[in-house]
């Protein structure tokens, strides 16, 4: 495998920082503060309970930025997961080493007060509070390692993209089935206040049976509300699915099928909603 791209200077080879935590502003945290009471608003009764919980017992709180090393004491307790600070985006083969060793990485560094619903780059709100919670869920949490185990071999196979649109619909943009209703648990929606309503009320996007071939064949947008979302009926579900699977096969599969749209809707789709698209064509 190629050797990845030379860490930056004040970043160890393993492209992780100190956080820092005490250098952290009195508006920084207040921003979490803001954040943090905002989405906790929002999401009542829309977000799959294993959020609420995690939320709980990993003690996030509208208490200003957490501290890394404590959360990572909570975390690791339960699941063996840890958090770990990188300046920004790293390459997806040191992305993928951290998550097949459990450890999360996550951005230091908080949007700005003026910056409260738009940001390109994921800040600690969107790697803390949309990632971390469900890390203390089992089978998510084997389902992130195994993710990160199965990016190291699809760079051998060339098959990357089609990972990264598996991880962009669900651990981003993932809905999942619970109590008789939908619920979010993808980290893109819950940290985000517009998609979060969007996501599950909002007559325009499809909402599609999670179906893993499938989605890896889907493009997605980066740069806006999702056209179709992909709904699990379980965190098991991803576990099974992808846990000490060998993915070579699929992949060969999935060589000889074309890529599809966005807002594309197959036959075989076990749709639950069929968008009107009209947010999409606004
Ligand atoms: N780096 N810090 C950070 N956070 C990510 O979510 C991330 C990354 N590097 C690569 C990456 N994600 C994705 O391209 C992979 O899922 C493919
Ligand atoms: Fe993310």
């Amino acid at each position: 495998m190629a050797a990845s791209t030379q860490s930056p200077p004040h970043a160890r080879s393993d492209w992780t920082i100190p956080q820092d935590w005490d250098r952290y502003t009195a508006e920084e945290h207040a921003v979490w503060d803001t954040l943090f009471a905002r989405q906790t608003g929002m999401l009542e009764g829309r977000v799959t309970s294993a959020f609420g919980r995690g939320l709980d017992v990993l003690r996030l709180s509208r208490a200003g930025i957490p501290n890394f090393v404590e959360l990572s004491q909570r975390l690791e307790a339960l699941t063996g997961w840890r958090v770990v600070a990188v300046p920004g985006l790293v390459p997806d083969d040191v992305f993928f080493e951290h998550l097949a060793n459990r450890r999360f990485v996550a951005g230091r560094f908080i949007r700005r007060p003026d910056q409260l619903d738009y940001l390109q780059e994921p800040d600690v709100f969107h790697d803390l509070f949309g990632h971390v919670p469900l890390l203390t869920d089992p089978a998510f949490a084997d389902y992130m390692q195994a993710y990160g185990a199965g990016g190291l071999r699809a760079q051998q196979f060339g098959a990357l993209q089609k990972l990264a649109r598996l991880y962009w619909y669900t651990v981003e943009f993932g809905l999942i089935r619970e109590g008789g209703g939908l619920k979010l648990y993808g980290a893109g929606i819950v940290s985000s206040f517009g998609e979060s309503k969007f996501a599950l009320d909002d007559p325009s996007p499809n909402r599609i049976a999670f179906d893993l071939e499938r989605v890896m064949r889907t493009d997605y947008r980066i740069d806006d509300y999702q056209q179709s979302y992909f709904v699990i009926e379980s965190f098991e579900q991803l576990r099974r699915q992808t846990a000490d699977v060998d993915f070579a096969p699929i992949y060969r599969r999935l060589e000889q099928l074309p890529v599809l749209a966005p807002d594309a809707i197959l036959p075989t789709d076990k749709l639950i909603t069929r968008g009107t698209m009209a947010y999409a064509r606004r």
